[in-house]
């Protein structure tokens, strides 16, 4: 068993929450001038008067860097280009074995069934109803060699296979004028993503991985892959997904992680 992991955030000392809000000033200011202005000269001072709140004790300095996350997801949000494609590489590239990780250990990898396995879709659709696994592999499929990032520290090339999930949310009618999709996952974690990056051409609803249906570690039958986002936004084991102007938060979101999530 996996010790729980507490996310880099909370519960932290006043240079910790300077680093932290300067990292998250910082990385999606273009300018690198103005970044770098900003990262040398945000004090605590500063980062209350920035956020409206007083940073004298550990709930202020919560409160503080969810008010500079709040900030980094609009910012995110507004300079998302949904044209621009991540980075690509060859196949010799991908990483194999390809790490796993999970917010619980190896030993409790979920073993979902093929048979009874259904995708659940609802929410802001014209076509409400459950796919199996057969009917998504009877769609076009793509593939990609991608980087995924994850915050603890690692990233590693692998190839994903599946449905360009644009595709998949036209099939079903879905409203693209809604803010968000939801997903929730066989091992109860779930995560939401914008629209914008729902629609990326390289978002895929994956059920590959290097050439072979997913394995359970890598989230069988079913992953959202978004090569444009960190790890924790793309979910495994995948049963249900809804469409709808409610953020539905995320299991790391809701414990601090930045929403949006860029890489
Ligand atoms: N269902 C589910 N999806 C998940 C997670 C999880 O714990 N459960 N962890 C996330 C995190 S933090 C990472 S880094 C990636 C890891 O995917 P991998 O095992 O294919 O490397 O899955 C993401 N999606
Ligand atoms: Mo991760």
């Amino acid at each position: 068993m996996k010790i729980f992991r507490r996310p880099a955030l909370p519960g932290i000392g006043a240079e910790a929450a300077l680093a932290e809000a300067r990292r998250l000033l910082g990385r999606r200011i273009e300018q690198p001038a103005r970044r770098a202005f900003l990262q040398r000269t945000l004090t605590l001072g500063g980062l209350s008067m920035l956020t409206g709140c007083s940073i004298s004790d550990n709930a202020g300095v919560e409160a503080a860097l969810t008010r500079v996350s709040q900030f980094n997801d609009r910012v995110q949000g507004w300079i998302f280009d949904p044209n621009q494609l991540a980075p690509t590489y060859p196949e010799s590239m991908i990483a194999r074995p390809f790490p796993f990780n999970a917010y619980y250990g190896e030993d409790e990898i979920r073993q979902v069934d093929e048979a009874s396995w259904r995708l659940e879709v609802t929410g802001l659709v014209a076509d409400k109803r459950r796919w199996t696994l057969a009917e998504l592999r009877a769609m076009q499929q793509t593939d990609q060699v991608t980087r995924h990032i994850c915050v603890e520290g690692w990233s590693a090339i692998g190839k994903w296979g599946g449905v360009r999930f644009s595709d998949f949310l036209a099939r079903v009618g879905a409203d693209t004028s809604a803010k968000f999709i939801g997903f929730k996952c066989a091992d109860d974690y779930f995560t939401s993503i914008d629209m914008p990056t729902a629609l990326h051409p390289q978002t895929l609803l994956a059920l590959s991985w290097d050439g072979a249906p997913l394995p359970p570690k890598y989230g069988f039958p079913v992953k959202l892959r978004m090569p444009t986002k960190l790890g924790y936004k793309n979910p495994k084991h995948i049963q249900a997904i809804f469409v709808t102007n409610t953020n539905p938060g995320g299991y790391w979101e809701d414990q601090g992680y930045n929403w949006f999530g860029g890489s």
